[in-house]
């Protein structure tokens, strides 16, 4: 009889065992994680194109990014090129050059203008709607940079090789949207997609890009590369 309850105690304590188990996976395996890669028509690695994931329910559960999103002025270039961030965030324009910057843009997404006297001068810009920002310097021609704004905390864009991962994605259904500032299309190219909890899926796009739009070193005169 003691010898039955012992065993009874036993198999409980472990069923016990496995339920706390299996609850405590249940909590830490809900996120995914989407490979990204991005290459040209031809099959060239595209850098700098912002990949982002925006969830097909429209409930965006994810935290939002923090920390500071900065567009520096130094060298007399802007730094990033490209700068994706979410609705909503504050963007610091560090000028650290030792000379006057006068940054704008006409973007319907944001047009707005700063006069930055140099030394480490920054402004604040927020950024509370979603589209392209294209950004110049009315004193330097050859300046140039891009602030995409997105409706969603998963994003990122491609390194050297065209790749990104989007990771800590809640499992669900996503409209995974590319763009690059010097694609033809004028909108992101978007594919519905799965993502499973705890997996890595991989994405590949094929965007079809124009001629060469870049940030000119400065000092250089002509526009022809443009
Ligand atoms: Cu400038």
């Amino acid at each position: 009889m003691g010898c039955e309850k012992g065993a009874f105690m036993v198999r409980w304590g472990y069923g016990f065992g496995v339920l706390a188990l299996s609850l405590a996976s249940v909590t830490a395996a809900r996120a995914g994680t989407i490979a990204a890669t991005v290459t040209t028509e031809d099959g060239a690695a595209v850098t700098d194109a912002v990949v982002f994931a925006v969830p097909v329910s429209g409930a965006v559960t994810g935290a939002a990014k923090t920390g500071k999103a900065l567009m520096i002025q130094e060298n007399q270039q802007f730094n990033p090129f490209v700068l994706p961030v979410q609705v909503g965030t504050a963007v610091e324009f560090p000028n650290r050059d030792s000379f006057r910057h006068h940054v704008y843009s006409f973007s319907a997404a944001k047009p707005f203008e700063l006069k930055l006297f140099g030394g480490t001068e920054t402004q604040i810009v927020t950024f509370d709607k979603e589209g392209v920002v294209a950004l110049g310097c009315n004193i330097h021609d050859n300046m140039l940079a891009y602030i995409y704004v997105v409706p969603t905390p998963y994003y990122a864009k491609t390194d050297e090789k065209g790749q990104v991962n989007l990771s800590n994605l809640p499992a669900g259904a996503y409209a995974v949207k590319v763009w690059h500032p010097n694609q033809k299309a004028a909108s992101a190219q978007s594919t519905d997609m799965t993502v499973a909890a705890d997996g890595t899926a991989a994405f590949k796009a094929a965007v079809a890009m124009k001629r060469e739009r870049k940030q000119k070193k400065p000092g250089a005169k002509d526009e022809t590369d443009y």
